[in-house]
């Protein structure tokens, strides 16, 4: 029932137009009356379909509403959250996939909730996650690397991000070193990365995803209303939530696959590509000095280098850097 269902709906997506009953009927080799029967159980979990006499059937929307069900079906990734929980509520989704990982749940255990009441961001800061609003996911990693390379997973993880938007839509996303993603020069989504290494090597790392999607101008919290936005206030169009996180899911498989075999380069490649302010010149300031310099890309480890007007390049860890 459950593959089946699934299995419909990747039909259903494949297609361009309109798949016929029957060309539905003889992929899943179900009869015509049960394709009928399971088009009405989409459309109970909030998906639009249209069925036109002769032509058949075509997806219109995606549901809003998120559930297990309407995030799993139609996800055709191998690992990339095939075991995967939403919540209603919950407090942070990053502690509950954090008790996960010591339970020992597989690579690519993801985590939903419809609201985070204490969502964190990086150094103890909030993260404000409004009911139904936005993406507030965590993903379970245990990746066969040293700790020195986890920057990498962040870095990564964001030109998943910039990738999806622009591939969902006309917007030209950016990404804000280290981990900001901006549409229009504000901040629509921010990633932080939790690692528990041992020995030298990762046991597990805990890569949450926080993502602005529908919030109006109205939606947005007055104190960072002036540095923040979501993707409906930028695009103007409202998005489908279950669809919008398994385009991250899809494409968050492909690229980490592609990290694994290849490394880092295509990512530094992709992340330069998007990078914020990249080839242009910026304000520095670190505890000693304040200086110009023109930003030229990420390294390996994570830092962000920059040349100064005298051509020394430096790689910056933890600068202050006057946007
Ligand atoms: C981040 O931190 O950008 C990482 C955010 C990660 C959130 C996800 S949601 C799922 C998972 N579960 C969690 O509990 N967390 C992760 P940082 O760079 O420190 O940015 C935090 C700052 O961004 C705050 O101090 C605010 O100024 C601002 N901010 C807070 N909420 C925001 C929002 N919804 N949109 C844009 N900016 C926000």
């Amino acid at each position: 029932m459950e593959s089946t269902r699934k299995q419909l709906i990747e039909l259903l997506e494949k297609q361009e137009g309109y798949i016929s009953g029957q060309q539905l009927s003889d992929s899943l080799q179900i009869s015509r009356t049960a394709v009928w029967k399971h088009m009405n159980e989409l459309k109970k979990d909030g998906y639009e379909i249209e069925a036109v006499q002769r032509k058949g059937y075509k997806i219109v929307s995606y549901p809003d509403k998120i559930s297990t069900n309407t995030l799993q079906w139609g996800l055709d990734t191998k690992w990339m959250g095939q075991n995967l929980y939403h919540y209603d509520q919950v407090e942070s989704t990053q502690q509950i996939v954090h008790e996960m990982a010591k339970q020992g749940m597989p690579h690519g255990t993801v985590v939903v909730a419809d609201e985070q009441v204490r969502g964190k961001g990086r150094m103890a800061r909030n993260w404000h996650s409004p009911k139904g609003k936005g993406i507030w996911m965590s993903i379970l990693l245990r990746p066969n690397l040293p700790p020195i390379q986890a920057p990498q997973l962040t870095l990564m993880a964001a030109t998943v991000l910039a990738k999806m938007i622009s591939e969902e839509s006309d917007l030209k996303p950016q990404i804000k070193w280290p981990n900001d993603l901006l549409v229009h020069h504000k901040k629509v989504s921010g990633i932080l990365t939790e690692m528990q290494a041992e020995h030298d090597q990762i046991q597990y790392v805990v890569l949450g995803i926080g993502m602005n999607v529908n919030q109006d101008l109205s939606e947005i919290q007055q104190e960072i209303s002036h540095k923040a936005s979501s993707l409906k206030i930028e695009s103007g169009s409202h998005w489908s939530i279950p669809k919008t996180i398994q385009s991250i899911l899809r494409q968050f498989e492909i690229t980490y696959d592609q990290y694994v075999k290849e490394g880092f380069q295509q990512v530094k490649k992709e992340w330069e590509r998007y990078g914020y302010k990249i080839g242009e010149e910026v304000t520095i300031s670190t505890m000693k000095k304040t200086w110009e310099a023109t930003l030229i890309g990420i390294e390996p480890d994570g830092a962000l280098k920059a040349r100064d007007r005298s051509g020394n390049e430096e790689k910056l860890y933890s600068a202050e850097i006057h946007w």
